[in-house]
């Protein structure tokens, strides 16, 4: 019996909502504490008789909340490859070729977590989705991670490169039309970032570059989700309820990243903070309108920490209490600012010290959560979560 086309649209289609079903994260195994991060960075750059610029930076690590980092580059990469350290010099060969192996290198030791947890057999995805802002390559860091994981060929990968920040967000949302639109979907989500593209030299003109060299760290993430959850075999996290992406007003240039022969180089205006705070309680209203959510402390929060302040003012604009934000500010503490893996991390870390302290659901024992990925344009990608019950 031959069917409609409806009839075919509905059995391509998944019946329930598209889940967060494992997480797994990685960090190079490198580590930079902030308080030492000036003297190394002026050391190796060989600026040191920068003295001016120093206290400067030290100022911008001193206020940025971080403790650590943990970064691919090494001061003998760097040594090995001085015109790193040279922003007059052409050095985007080194950092490609860098970037190109160690990028899905770092997002594959993600993803084996995120699958080991799964629980089922890496046959079983059937989509793979990789954001890097971090070099550019074909074929793309999609089709190498499949390589080193030895996934099915047939696995239909959506490789996004140099989104930037924001990027977080936007995996989740296509990850979520996939899953919800494909029955039977397991969709390999993977963000990773080697800070490796953008090191320079300290320069006196280019302090948004400097506040970049302040803040970034390199990590990876990586998420398995689906619909229809296999009961027994599948525990679900979250469920991926609405997303939307939106410009900010009057944003243009506030954030650009630009492939130069010295690298990727940031410029960053430093009214990034009150650009997004000042859009934020509107993104919420549209986010939270059809659940009938009004009180922002109510929700489990996931903000991308681009910077301290863009946290501060965010807070204070939401009136938001301390212990909402308590997961991100942990974050950028531990990791630095590792661009699109960072909300993937922050959710992570929820989950976790959900089921340490006992909470009845996996976002901090309330329903429902929302996340927030900022970046270049200004971007904002929103994804309004619910969590589940720990049992
Ligand atoms: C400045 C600026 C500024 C402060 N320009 N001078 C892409 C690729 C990757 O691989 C990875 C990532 C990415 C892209 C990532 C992003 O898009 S991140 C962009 C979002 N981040 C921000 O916009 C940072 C927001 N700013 C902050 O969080 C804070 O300003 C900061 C933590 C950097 C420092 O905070 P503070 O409270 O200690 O102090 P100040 O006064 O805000 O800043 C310290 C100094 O830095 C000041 O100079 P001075 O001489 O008065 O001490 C500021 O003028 C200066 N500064 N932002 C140029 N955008």
């Amino acid at each position: 019996m031959s069917m409609t086309i409806d009839e075919i649209r509905q059995a391509q289609r998944a019946d329930g909502p598209a889940s967060i079903l494992a997480m797994g994260t990685a960090v190079p195994p490198n580590v930079y504490h902030q308080a030492e991060f000036p003297d190394w960075y002026f050391r190796v750059t060989k600026s040191e008789h920068m003295t001016k610029l120093k206290q400067k930076f030290k100022r911008m690590c001193d206020g940025s909340m971080i403790d650590k980092r943990y970064m691919h580059v090494t001061e003998e990469m760097l040594n090995e490859n001085p015109n790193m350290c040279d922003d007059t010099a052409p050095s985007l060969n080194v950092r490609q070729d860098m970037a190109v192996e160690a990028v899905p290198r770092l997002g594959a030791e993600a993803a084996l977590k995120a699958i080991a947890e799964w629980g089922r057999p890496k046959s079983q995805i059937t989509h793979l989705i990789f954001h890097t802002t971090c070099g550019i390559d074909m074929p793309g860091a999609d089709y190498k991670l499949l390589r080193l994981l030895d996934l099915p060929h047939d696995t239909r990968r959506v490789m996004l490169y140099q989104q930037g920040c924001f990027a977080g967000g936007t995996v989740l949302r296509i990850a979520k039309d996939l899953a919800e639109n494909n029955r039977g979907a397991r969709v390999l989500v993977v963000c990773a970032e080697i800070f490796a593209v953008i090191f320079n030299q300290p320069n006196e003109t280019r302090l948004d570059g400097l506040v970049g060299q302040a803040l970034f760290g390199d990590g990876a993430a990586a998420m398995i989700i689906g619909s229809d959850v296999e009961p027994n075999v599948e525990r679900p996290l979250f469920q991926l309820v609405s997303t939307a992406s939106n410009i900010v007003q009057d944003s243009e240039g506030a954030i650009l990243g630009k492939v130069r022969e010295v690298g990727l180089t940031f410029h960053l205006v430093k009214d990034v903070p009150g650009l997004i705070s000042g859009c934020i309680e509107r993104l919420l209203e549209e986010a939270f309108g059809g659940l009938g959510v009004k009180d922002w402390n109510s929700v489990f929060w996931v903000a991308h920490p681009g910077g301290r302040l863009i946290l501060d003012k965010v807070e204070e604009k939401c009136g938001l209490k301390e212990e909402r934000m308590r997961a991100t500010r942990k974050v950028l503490r531990e990791y630095g600012n590792m661009s699109s893996a960072c909300v993937l991390f922050i959710l992570d870390e929820i989950r976790r010290t959900s089921e340490k302290e006992g909470k009845g659901t996996t976002g901090e024992g309330l329903e429902f959560g929302v996340l927030f990925g900022f970046g270049p344009g200004l971007t904002v990608e929103t994804v309004v979560l619910r969590s589940c019950p720990i049992v």
